[in-house]
């Protein structure tokens, strides 16, 4: 049995994502972080990190988008998730490694500066320079689309639902989304998916809420 631990809105789409785009059956387990339920002691047992995601696969925990991600595409071999190529899905992981790693960092830094500086005049300063690079880091993702399909290429991977995370971030938090036109179109696409669509609006996520 898989069960994933979210919070709508969270990165913990990306997984919620792949886990539908796989098509086998799983439970839902809403972990809502605005109610601080990552932080209760049933939760602390799941992961004690009090992070979401979390995908429990009978009973043993695996946390961390990318590792979810990477064990659901291997998992479902036939749904063609990651690429066959091993230095091709090297660098699809790299690539998840990077969002996870750099991308979602820098915008933790404009919505909670609080948790890296003390002080008004320091939390001001984190934020600023984490808009500064959560956008650069929408522009770099913008350039990787340049003539490509999906992250990957011509193949669509879980790195994809991944990459939508931010798009989103992105309009949540005011910034000029649309300017950035292979994110766009590409984000377009996505919204065409039957099993992105279903996440979208099961977590009521800005991308289709907002007109
Ligand atoms: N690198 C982790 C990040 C997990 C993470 O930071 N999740 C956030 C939601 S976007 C969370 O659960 N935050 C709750 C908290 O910090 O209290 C992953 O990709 O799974």
């Amino acid at each position: 049995m898989l069960t994933l631990y979210f919070s709508p809105g969270a990165c913990s789409m990306a997984s919620h994502i792949g886990l539908e785009e796989t098509g086998a059956p799983y439970e839902e387990k809403p972990t809502l972080l605005a109610k601080g339920e990552q932080k209760t002691e049933a939760y602390l047992k799941i992961n004690p990190r009090g992070k979401v995601p979390a995908l429990s696969v009978d009973g043993k925990v695996i946390t961390e988008n990318t590792a979810i991600l990477t064990y659901l595409a291997r998992r479902f071999p036939e749904k063609n998730l990651i690429p066959a190529d091993p230095v091709e899905e090297a660098r699809c992981i790299a690539t998840m490694a990077w969002f996870s790693n750099v991308v979602h960092p820098s915008y933790q830094r404009c919505l909670r500066p609080e948790r890296f500086a003390e002080g008004e005049a320091a939390q001001a300063t984190v934020k600023e320079t984490g808009r500064k690079s959560f956008w650069a880091n929408c522009q770099e993702i913008d350039s990787l689309l340049r003539g490509k399909e999906w992250i990957m290429g011509d193949q669509f991977t879980v790195a994809d639902g991944y990459a939508l995370v931010f798009y989103g971030w992105g309009v949540r938090a005011g910034f000029p989304m649309n300017e950035l036109g292979y994110y766009t179109a590409w984000k377009d696409r996505m919204l065409k998916r039957p099993a992105v669509r279903k996440i979208l609006e099961s977590e009521q996520n800005v991308l289709v809420t907002k007109a």
